[in-house]
């Protein structure tokens, strides 16, 4: 798999557009969400392109994935306090990138729902 050519995730990941990064390896990185909805609200993609979690992801980039969710709580300094992971999965759960991300969610007290 590699990057897809008009997905804007790819763009990011692989430098091709820049954004505000927070922590990158070489299978995955981590930028700033740009309509925040808590005041830390990261995402973590892989460079390469996947639609979503269960689109056939090699089992190195999800491990590499969830390192990168670790890193990115240090870095903020979320890791104490609790924060959220999530990988909104199709458009009937709201992915409105086609591209796969896990949200990282935290810095407040966050509501108590799943949904
Ligand atoms: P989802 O609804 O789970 O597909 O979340 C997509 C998120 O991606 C949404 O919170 C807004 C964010 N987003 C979309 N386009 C861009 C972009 O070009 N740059 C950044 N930093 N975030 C983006």
């Amino acid at each position: 798999m590699a990057q897809k050519d008009d997905c804007i995730f790819c763009k990011i990941a692989n430098h091709v557009i820049e954004s505000d990064y927070v922590y990158e390896d070489d299978l995955v990185c981590a930028f700033r969400d740009n309509s925040p909805q808590a005041p830390v609200h990261v995402l973590v993609v892989p460079k390469d392109h996947y639609d979503n979690i269960v689109d056939g992801v090699p089992a190195d980039v999800l491990a590499a994935m969830v390192h990168a969710v670790g890193e990115v709580v240090r870095i903020c300094g979320i890791d104490k306090d609790g924060f959220r992971v999530i990988a909104n999965t199709g458009a009937a759960a709201g992915q409105t990138v086609m591209h796969l991300h896990m949200h990282v969610l935290g810095g407040k007290k966050l509501g108590e729902g799943l949904i």
